[in-house]
């Protein structure tokens, strides 16, 4: 699996499950979590930060720090950012053309 993003066949932030707590075969046990689902890459994950800038994958608007926006489907801005990351994402569409 890729740690970065292809920005132009990205499929979009995944969506997040819930694991429940279960012991592991070692005797193990293991604390409820939120995961995201897999997808083509770890760069958008809840726990990963593959470019180093203190914003986990999830809600890094540019997850794998190659300065393109992971989305650069115009249409989909309102739905895949929160607010705050709007600007951002609006001075990296800049930076594309
Ligand atoms: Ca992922
Ligand atoms: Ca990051
Ligand atoms: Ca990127």
């Amino acid at each position: 699996m890729a740690n970065w993003i292809n920005e132009v066949n990205y499929s979009g932030k995944p969506s997040i499950s819930w694991i429940n707590p279960y012991s592991r075969g070692d005797g193990n046990f293991v604390k409820g979590h939120f995961r995201t689902e897999t997808n083509e890459t770890i760069a958008d994950n809840l726990s990963t930060d593959v470019d180093r800038d203190g914003i986990n994958g999830y809600i890094d608007f540019d997850a794998d720090g190659d300065g393109i926006p992971d989305s650069i489907n115009l249409n989909e801005i309102s739905y895949d950012y929160p607010n705050l990351e709007l600007e951002n994402f609006i001075n990296g569409i800049d930076f594309l053309f």
